[in-house]
């Protein structure tokens, strides 16, 4: 995920060539204090650097902003637009994500039908301010035992904590600080490339 307020130093769409160059495939910017213009301006300049790259872009909260940029989708949080409200703006082609924190957001998503979920704080993180109880790895395989609708688990994953994440059930993960902190952005994300359960490690 893209989040400026993280590495202020470098320009968001440097550290989206950066990571694609390095596999990552599907990115999230994250702005909570532009402005819309401001945010417009960044994300078209993300949109242009993920088409060139061959990754997928979502925008975080705003499906205005989403559709002004022709991202491939948007990220909701459980304050922002419905799903069903999202949907009818955005088509039945963009991606919809929305965020869930507990067992009960998660039952109501399997009626709301994002195509995928967001889960978290798995662990404890100062990337948000203001966050949800963190639900450890117990809360995370109740919630996958909920639904079969493909989740991301968030909040303060590393490397090491790759394994234990993919075998409590998620589909995958959303990083901020593990890779964009990171001194080196290519040796943080081949490190969660080499942390990646294969099936014969989950056997
Ligand atoms: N939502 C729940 S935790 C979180 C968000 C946006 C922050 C994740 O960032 P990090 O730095 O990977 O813990
Ligand atoms: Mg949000």
């Amino acid at each position: 995920m893209l989040d400026p307020t993280v590495r202020p130093d470098r320009p968001l769409p440097d550290l989206l060539r950066e990571a694609a160059a390095h596999g990552v495939r599907l990115f999230q910017y994250r702005d909570k204090q532009a402005t819309m213009r401001e945010a417009y301006a960044k994300a078209l300049a993300l949109r242009q650097a993920a088409s060139d790259a061959g990754a997928l872009l979502i925008v975080n909260d705003r499906c205005d902003l989403a559709m002004a940029v022709n991202a491939d989708g948007v990220h909701l949080g459980q304050d922002d637009l419905p799903i069903v409200y999202a949907r009818q703006l955005l088509g039945p082609e963009k991606i919809i994500g929305l965020s869930t924190h507990n067992a009960t957001q998660v039952r109501e998503a399997v009626t709301a039908q994002p195509d995928y979920v967001g889960f978290g704080p798995i662990f404890s993180t100062s990337t948000k301010a203001d966050h949800d109880p963190v639900v450890g790895l117990e809360g995370l395989r109740a919630a996958r035992a909920l639904t079969s609708l493909p989740m991301f688990a968030i909040g303060g994953i590393t490397a090491e904590s790759l394994g234990e994440i993919m075998a409590a059930g998620a589909d995958g993960v959303a990083v901020i600080s593990a890779i964009l902190k990171a001194p080196d952005l290519g040796a943080a994300i081949r490190a969660f490339q080499q942390h990646v359960p294969t099936p014969d490690s989950q056997a």
